[in-house]
């Protein structure tokens, strides 16, 4: 039991439950075949290479399309005692080639989850399945605007997404996770234009996409919860992303204050309305309510719920589902960009990791294993003490990094212990814990110049060889000290 002793704190709980993860347009490829629709990921790598920094796509990526027999490999490998589920991401386009069902479905598509599916449970591996991981149909994008409709449409045809997977999946899939990261979506996607389907709009459109991600996300847990709950005896819920942050000082109330706008803006924005009232954070309303006012707009940048919608949103969620990287030193800031309010500017924050913390591949993620701990202290204290699962930390490597991977190593060994700490001290409700990623993959506008893998992914072989790395042999053995197999 090589891993009990590596933690000062004691071990885990038994029941806790041990994942990896990873999601439909990084792994699978296959990206026109069989009737899959096209994606707004298809679409933004196809057209707009110059994004990607690789000039990459995800056309084949993984070919986990077609390798269903190496994925399942390679997880099983890693179960050791307790490596009890697999988190993946359900291609909607590849269900639903338009994005709406009356146009069809495609059965083929429908037929290799079900296939995934079954051999996971086969292998005695739990599927936690995440319905929407970015890659939203490109038909939706064209017709309706996609995420920044708000006719109420695009609610609809996510509804009727959702349903059909509870009605053919549900049997077998008790965690479902409705959206991955909304912020990203709002931000990267509908904000600044970096991530697909790179629509500038970065003080309204941010904004609407957010609300009506919301709305969606509150509509599938309502169906869930009134149609499929009480035959399948499932749980749903949503995964936040969330970087920790601390004032620049803490002998500055302006700095503290500053931290905590920036938390309701990123966290907030999401868990107000989904776990406390219903709506957006006071201070969002506030800010954004007053930088409006400057710039003479009359109109809500940041859509209003209403009394009926509030309660719609209201405990839609039967778990925290948090992914974690890193955290960022805040200060306060305040400026007025010249082509109109943004998301940045509304919130008088600013913040970046700090020089001192150790790197990784990725610009943004530096290694800060504390900022874990204190998140999850926050979470608990902020939102009355919910279950959580963590459904991702990890972190990158260079393209030419092999198998070696000390600093994942390392990285895990110290951010799970510090996950342990919460656990043990302060009593925070961590159920799980989901490595990122199963395998190397394609990380999105750096295509595959970062690898997150477990295991190392040979992307000039077609064969798209899996080869463990030294972090899965340390993950297995981490995860063999609990007896618990499903989250
Ligand atoms: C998450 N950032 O995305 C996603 O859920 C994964 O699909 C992704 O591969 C993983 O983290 C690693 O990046 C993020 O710029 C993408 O701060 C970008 C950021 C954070 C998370």
């Amino acid at each position: 039991e090589p891993s009990h002793e590596i933690f000062y704190y004691g071990d885990f709980p038994n029941t806790f439950a041990w994942g990896t993860t990873s999601s439909a347009y990084q792994i699978e490829g296959g990206w026109n075949e069989d009737g899959k629709g096209v994606s707004i990921w298809d679409e933004f790598t196809h057209k707009l290479q110059s994004q990607i920094s690789d000039g990459s796509s995800g056309n084949a990526a993984c070919d986990s399309y077609h390798r269903i027999d190496q994925d399942i490999k390679i997880i099983k490998e890693l179960r050791g005692i307790s490596v009890g589920y697999y988190r993946f991401s359900l291609s909607w386009p590849r269900i639903i080639p338009t994005g709406e069902i009356n146009d069809g479905i495609n059965q083929p598509g429908v037929d290799y989850y079900n296939n995934l599916i079954d051999e996971l449970l086969a292998n005695n591996i739990q599927p936690m399945v995440t319905l929407y991981h970015w890659d939203l149909p490109q038909a939706l994008q064209d017709k309706y605007e996609g995420w920044l409709d708000q006719s109420g449409i695009i609610v609809k045809a996510f509804a009727d997404y959702t349903d059909f997977c509870f009605k053919t999946y549900g049997d077998r899939v008790k965690f479902w996770i409705t959206f991955n990261e909304p912020f990203i979506t709002a931000q990267l996607g509908y904000g600044v234009a970096a991530f697909a389907p790179g629509h500038y709009s970065p003080g309204e459109g941010v904004y609407y996409a957010a609300h009506s991600i919301i709305k969606s996300h509150a509509q599938a847990y309502h169906i869930y919860n009134n149609t499929y709950r009480e035959s399948q005896k499932g749980q749903i819920g949503i995964t936040l992303n969330t970087n920790w942050v601390e004032p620049m000082t803490t002998t500055d109330l302006d700095h503290i204050e500053a931290s905590q706008r920036s938390l309701a803006f990123s966290t907030g924005w999401f868990a107000e309305p989904i776990f406390n009232s219903g709506d957006y954070p006071d201070v969002m309303i506030w800010n954004v309510g007053n930088r409006s006012e400057y710039y003479n707009i009359t109109y809500d940048r940041l859509p209003k719920f209403t009394e009926e919608e509030k309660e719609l949103n209201k405990g839609t969620s039967d778990f925290f589902g948090l992914n974690h990287y890193t955290s960022n030193l805040i200060v306060p800031c305040s400026y007025y960009p010249e082509e109109g309010p943004t998301y940045d500017s509304d919130q008088e924050a600013c913040g970046d990791g700090c020089a001192e913390w150790p790197p990784s591949a990725s610009s943004w993620l530096y290694q800060v294993p504390w900022g874990i701990r204190k998140l999850l202290i926050w979470i608990k204290r902020t939102y009355g003490d919910p279950v959580i699962y963590i459904t991702e930390n990890g972190i990158s490597e260079h393209f030419s990094d092999g198998l070696d991977d000390d600093i994942r190593v390392n990285y895990y060994k110290n951010y799970i212990d510090e996950v342990l700490k919460a656990i043990k001290e302060d009593d925070v409700n961590v159920k799980g814990y989901t490595a990122w990623s199963l395998m190397d993959n394609f990380e999105w506008a750096e295509g595959y110049s970062e690898r997150f893998g477990l295991h190392w992914v040979n992307f000039t072989d077609p064969e798209r060889t899996r080869i463990p790395k030294k972090s899965a042999s340390y993950y297995r053995s981490l995860a063999g000290s609990g007896t618990y197999v499903r989250p």
